[in-house]
């Protein structure tokens, strides 16, 4: 069995989606999703103008000697394009291996753990009551667990911070102003003296059952992460999301030393080297890596394996930048993993999305349940994606109040 040919499509409704399809002699294909958001173009040409004339002649079967080969092949090892362009690969071989085995990816995983995987959903408002407002929502639709932001009384409106929020819903496209991307403005001491009681009154409108999940968005320092950890620990987080930038990871033992909140980090993480001080030193509760940006199944199973070690539980990023693809591979592992523990999720729902992507795997009542069939169960309609076409976007860019760039 050979690799005969591979194409890259990049485009979908709203967003850049790039969608990987490895052809075999078989007649069997795979798909995979290397969007890198708001940076989709460079996978996708590292995929074409690199990877592709390799992969053509290579027996798909062999996807761990392939993810080593393109990894120690590259010389230049890591980063979010190159790991995104190899995790696409490996996601299709998975695909292509389990419709030859005839089986749904987490067969060959080591098999079920669970019925369904718990979700989160996203809640955000303007103002706490607006905010209140989208929980009740998410509560009616059966989700126990929810993450929550919102506006902060004082900072221009949308605060850089629900919006952080709001717009992963939305399009990031439109988030260029003409000249650069739109800029946020961010104030930590306003931030800091009304969130900690908000996440209290949420709290008491809606009781000690809800799973309350929050993302700091990587925007406090670490002392000051520190004491909002503390303050927070009342109100009982399932967890408390990147409280700082996780390249100082010697912060998150700063902060641990003061709280025993939990805390979840790795949504920009590349690699299990990425995750390897924080899980053996039991820095984090969480690991948030993607299917998408840590190279696919093979390495996300590694990085899920050593967490397992240290009794760190999964929580894999599922902003709505990944795909149905990506999201799939994910959820196979989330079928399996012994150590799973929650897994975000972007209701996107609209019918062009499902044009696209047509599968069988269900959200339901706040959980999801992973298709049976063969290979990762999703599949990519070409003929669909010829109405979209690529639109650059950007992610918008913080500053303090007097200027000075901050943490987006
Ligand atoms: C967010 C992300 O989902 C999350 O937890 O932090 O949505 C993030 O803003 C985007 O993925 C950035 O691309
Ligand atoms: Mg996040």
């Amino acid at each position: 069995m050979k690799i005969t040919s591979a194409k890259v499509f990049v485009g979908g409704p709203n967003k850049n989606y790039v969608t990987l399809k490895i052809m075999t002699s078989e007649g069997i294909y795979g798909v995979g999703d290397a969007t890198l958001n708001n940076r989709e173009t460079l996978p996708a040409h590292y995929l074409e103008e690199y990877l592709i004339p390799c992969l053509v002649g290579m027996d798909p079967r062999n996807s761990e000697d392939i993810w080593q080969y393109f990894y120690r092949g590259a010389y230049f090892r890591r980063g979010p394009i190159a790991m995104a362009a190899f995790g696409a690969i490996d996601m299709a071989l998975w695909d292509i291996k389990g419709k030859i085995a005839g089986l749904p990816v987490y067969q060959l995983l080591g098999g079920k753990s669970r019925d369904g995987a718990m979700l989160y959903a996203h809640a955000s408002g303007n103002d706490l009551e607006d905010l209140m407002d989208s929980i009740a929502y998410y509560r009616e639709q059966g989700y126990q667990a929810v993450r929550v932001q919102c506006g902060i009384p004082g900072m221009p409106k949308g605060g850089g911070y629900a919006v952080a929020d709001k717009g992963d819903t939305q399009n990031y496209i439109t988030n260029f102003t003409g000249n650069g991307p739109k800029i946020e403005t961010w104030n930590t001491d306003k931030y800091m003296r009304y969130m900690p009681d908000a996440l209290g009154e949420i709290r008491d409108r809606f009781g000690w059952d809800m799973k309350l999940l929050h993302d700091v968005h990587h925007r406090l320092l670490p002392r000051e992460a520190a004491q909002f950890a503390k303050e927070v620990e009342q109100h009982r987080l399932y967890w408390l999301e990147d409280p700082t930038p996780a390249e100082d990871q010697d912060a998150l033992a700063f902060i641990r030393q003061h709280s025993t909140t939990p805390l979840a980090i790795g949504e920009v993480f590349n690699s299990i080297y990425d995750c390897n001080k924080l899980i053996q030193s039991n820095l984090i509760d969480f690991i948030r890596v993607s299917a998408t940006y840590a190279g696919g199944i093979t390495s996300l199973k590694r990085i899920v394996d050593l967490a397992g070690l240290h009794n760190v539980q999964t929580g894999f990023h599922g902003a709505p930048s990944h795909s149905p693809i990506s999201m799939a591979a994910q959820a196979h592992i989330n079928a399996w993993a012994p150590n799973f523990g929650i897994q975000e999720y972007l209701v996107l729902g609209t019918t062009e999305c499902d044009a696209l992507f047509p599968s069988e795997h269900k959200a339901q009542k706040g959980f999801f349940y992973v298709s049976d069939a063969p290979g990762l169960g999703v599949d990519f309609d070409e003929q669909e994606a010829g109405r979209y076409e690529f639109k650059r976007g950007y992610h918008p860019v913080a500053r303090l109040e007097d200027g000075t760039v901050w943490n987006y």
